[in-house]
């Protein structure tokens, strides 16, 4: 009988733990791209992929990113993410989502970014650096061919 109970309890726990993780887990998957592109261009070729230039909108999807770009052969190179103000400076918005980054959401930029450095830079990138900047955000110039991009796919 008390091992009935206990196998009972394990089985309940078990699925329990899960759910939980079932709950939890993001279900965004993403592809880091090494290929010379333009945000725009980036853009496209996520939407073509059937998925759209990244959003990171927590602290789990951040390290998702992380581990896709650590996946490709540059270790340092800088990737287009789907943020931009285009349109109105100061207003990010994730363009694969239709959704503004309000006060509160995620981010993750690098100190002292978004800096708008030379009054051009509307469009969000990440960088595969090493150490503290390891996949740090900063705006950069749209039509900058950065190394790659990294699509995300929603499962
Ligand atoms: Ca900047």
């Amino acid at each position: 009988m008390a091992v009935k109970f206990i196998l009972l309890t394990v089985c309940v726990a078990f699925f329990a733990i899960n759910r939980i993780e079932a709950a939890t887990v993001p279900r965004t998957k993403y592809l880091a791209v090494l290929q010379p592109s333009t945000f725009f261009e980036a853009w496209q070729e996520c939407n073509s992929k059937n998925g759209h230039l990244a959003s990171i909108e927590s602290r789990q999807e951040q390290l998702l990113v992380e581990e896709a770009m650590s996946k490709t052969r540059n270790p340092t190179a800088v990737y287009f993410i789907g943020g931009t103000d285009l349109g109105r400076r100061g207003r990010w918005v994730w363009i694969g989502l239709n959704q503004a980054l309000e006060d509160g959401t995620y981010t993750n930029y690098y100190p002292g970014e978004p800096n708008n450095l030379g009054g051009d830079q509307d469009c969000l990138s990440i960088g595969n650096w090493q150490g503290y900047s390891r996949g740090k955000w900063d705006d950069t110039e749209c039509f900058k061919k950065l190394d790659g991009y990294i699509c995300a796919f929603r499962a």
